[in-house]
């Protein structure tokens, strides 16, 4: 079933020149690139975009990552795009990351690791809400 996602290329990946190469990895993977947006969160946005972690301990240091320098978000469609994006971005913990994946790429530490993916359609309906309002 063609399915919509949302992918970010967070602030450490833009500030590192990382936006051409990952979007020609979204191609090449088959994936069709439905909007695209460059914008700076500001922290009202950020913390309604990572709502759910309000309260944990690294919630104020995300903010702040995410805040830092521009974000690249881009609506992607594909059969499958949840979870086959999910699997292309790879792990938030780096000892996970496995070889060929964007963060074991891209992603530095736990916080600045390089992209989002929704990680369910529900996800995906809500944040390209929060940030394409559609
Ligand atoms: P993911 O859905 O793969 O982005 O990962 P999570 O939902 O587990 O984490 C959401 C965001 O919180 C990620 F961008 C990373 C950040 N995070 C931290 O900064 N510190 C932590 O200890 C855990 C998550």
């Amino acid at each position: 079933m063609t399915e919509q996602s949302l992918l970010l290329i967070k602030p450490n990946a833009v500030q590192h020149k990382h936006i051409g190469h990952i979007i020609s990895l979204l191609e090449t993977s088959g994936y069709h690139l439905a909007a695209l947006k460059l914008f700076r969160f500001d922290p009202a946005l950020a913390k309604q975009f990572y709502a759910e972690h309000d309260g944990k301990s690294f919630f104020a240091g995300l903010v702040e990552f995410m805040t830092s320098a521009d974000t690249v978000a881009i609506i992607v469609e594909k059969d499958n795009a949840i979870h086959d994006l999910r699997e292309l971005i790879g792990a938030v913990e780096p000892e996970k990351r496995k070889p060929g994946t964007i963060r074991f790429l891209y992603g530095e530490g736990v916080t600045d690791n390089g992209v989002h993916a929704s990680d369910s359609a529900a996800s995906a309906r809500k944040e390209i809400d929060v940030i394409f309002g559609v």
